[in-house]
């Protein structure tokens, strides 16, 4: 008999065009996953518009992030992928789910508390967004969750959410393991290192695209915030190379230990300057591959048409047990 393979569940929100912290901290882990686990990628466009969002970037973002998502070695034949708004489940579930989430836990999430910061009006769509991601992970029964470091205590939410609902009525849900990478699962803004990288910083030096161009992206490593110290070390101390030592690994697949040892004598000019090298080269076959997939309207729409049937089909068989074991009537 064969064994049932894991259950792999990810998204990314199409809130602006994706970072290397993005692409480091979750979407460079999702195809090798595809090989040996069932998985579902998902366009959490749902999650997006938790901030302000233009209704025509939207569109754009979203097609651009599906197109990315291929660009990158998503397969349809061996992966779900699909957008979230195609499936009605996520908020029916995030609905169950809300009414058994205690207000003091949601109001301790970090990323709750910094997007607040630079809010003007704070609606409640951002206090409940990790509510609405234990539902995207729950409906498929996920065991294993790829994403960045930032992450984590969004994934803790959700296993307390599932025990609590596995505890009041019965077992029903699995509880998700959060899968992230040893180096690069926190990448740290360039003029700032000591606070993520992200999509939405107004300060465009601070983070790279994955889309940007190979002049931008060695402009960005040479403007990046380093110290005086002039010494090659990889430490807290100094958190401007460390975060450019990140980088360079979990672009060039060298360890740390290599990069330190190899640049104690070549100094901060030479680690940029490869760091950048090495982006590059990483980064330039994917966006030709971009290019192609993003003018295929076609294909995108025939793929996110079949990931969402095949997304709703297994969504809707968690709802219908957890609305039964509730004791909501069946329509
Ligand atoms: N700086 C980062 N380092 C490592 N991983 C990161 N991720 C995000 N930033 C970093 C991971 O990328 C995946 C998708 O993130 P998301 O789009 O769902 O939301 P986010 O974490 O809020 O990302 P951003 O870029 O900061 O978006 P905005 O600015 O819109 O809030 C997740 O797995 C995340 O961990």
């Amino acid at each position: 008999m064969t064994e049932k393979k894991k259950i792999v569940y990810s998204g990314i929100q199409p809130s602006g065009s994706l970072t290397i912290g993005n692409y480091i901290g979750a979407l460079s882990n999702f195809a090798e996953l595809q090989e040996n686990y069932d998985c579902l990628y998902c366009v959490v466009d749902q999650h997006a518009i938790t901030v302000e969002q233009e209704p025509a970037k939207l569109r754009k973002n979203t097609l651009d992030v599906l197109a990315l998502y291929l660009a990158c070695g998503l397969d349809p034949d061996k992966a779900i992928i699909y957008i979230q708004s195609h499936v009605p489940q996520h908020v029916q579930l995030g609905w169950v789910l809300n009414t058994i989430t205690s207000l003091g836990q949601l109001n301790r999430m970090t990323q709750y508390k910094d997007k607040a910061k630079k809010s003007k009006e704070i609606y409640a769509g951002l206090l409940n967004y990790p509510v609405l991601m234990a539902a995207d992970i729950l409906l498929y029964q996920a065991d294993l969750v790829p994403v960045g470091e930032d992450q984590r205590q969004h994934i803790e939410l959700t296993r307390d959410l599932a025990e609590r609902f596995n505890h009041r009525y019965s077992p029903t849900f699995v509880l998700p393991e959060m899968l992230s990478s040893k180096v690069g699962a926190r990448i740290m803004s360039l003029q700032d290192p000591t606070s993520k990288m992200s999509k939405s910083d107004p300060d465009e030096n601070g983070y790279i695209l994955v889309l940007d161009e190979p002049d931008a992206i060695r402009r960005k490593i040479k403007r990046a915030v380093t110290d005086s110290l002039g010494q090659v070390t990889y430490s807290e101390d100094q958190p401007g190379l460390k975060n450019l030592i990140d980088i360079y690994a979990s672009f060039s697949k060298k360890s740390v230990e290599d990069i330190v040892r190899d640049y104690e004598s070549l100094g901060y000019g030479a680690l940029k300057e490869d760091t950048a090298q090495a982006v590059v080269e990483v980064l330039e076959p994917i966006q030709g591959r971009f290019k192609e997939f993003r003018q295929d309207k076609a294909l995108l729409e025939k793929i996110y048409k079949e990931g969402g049937e095949k997304a709703r089909y297994l969504a809707n068989k968690t709802l219908r047990k957890v609305h039964k074991k509730i004791g909501f009537i069946e329509g």
